[in-house]
């Protein structure tokens, strides 16, 4: 019986030996480097870079932040922190069919797109997340090139509540 256990007390010893080895602990460092410099091929990784958008933890990526790269020329309250997305208005609210253009820097890929920014309207303003940026915006009396306008004029009034940042498409390099 003494004998078994001794066995017994051996090989939980030798387990434990083993599990705290500094060889066990360069072997499990070393798969965790290897595993960390695959990371970028695995296809979750690649399924963010696919959809041209930069990653949502930094300003650039994240459409709740005026930091975001569509709003590099944008004026006012943002759809996304309204209820409505960085793409679609509030509900309740109708998208002006009058708008303004801007140019912004995709860092994504380092392209140029065209944005439009379309004013949410009908419903009283948000007053959430204003933003105001103003790279290549022109002076009032430029309204086809000024974002200070509001360009709620349509059927749904012209009461303002935000603003949404539409891709057009990439920006014409001749
Ligand atoms: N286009 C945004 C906006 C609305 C009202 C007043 C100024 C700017």
């Amino acid at each position: 019986m003494s004998h078994e256990l001794d066995r017994w007390f051996a090989r939980g010893a030798r387990g434990v030996a083993r599990r705290t080895s500094r060889r066990h602990f360069l072997t499990r460092l070393g798969a965790l480097l290897v595993g960390g410099a695959a990371w970028p091929l695995l296809p979750v990784a690649r399924a963010r870079a696919a959809n041209g958008e930069p990653d949502p933890a930094t300003p650039e990526g994240d459409p709740r932040h005026c930091g975001y790269w569509r709003y590099c020329a944008v004026d006012g309250f943002l759809s996304s922190c309204c209820g409505g997305t960085a793409s679609s208005c509030p509900p309740g609210t109708a998208m002006s069919p009058v708008t303004w253009l801007g140019t912004c820097r995709n860092p994504e890929d380092g392209r140029d797109y065209v944005i439009s920014y379309n004013d949410c309207c009908g419903k009283d303003v948000c007053g959430h997340c204003v933003c105001m940026r103003f790279e290549g915006d022109r002076p009032v009396y430029v309204p086809s090139r000024s974002n200070d306008i509001n360009w709620c004029m349509g059927e749904e009034g012209v009461i303002y509540n935000s603003t949404v940042a539409i891709v057009m498409g990439v920006a014409d390099e001749s």
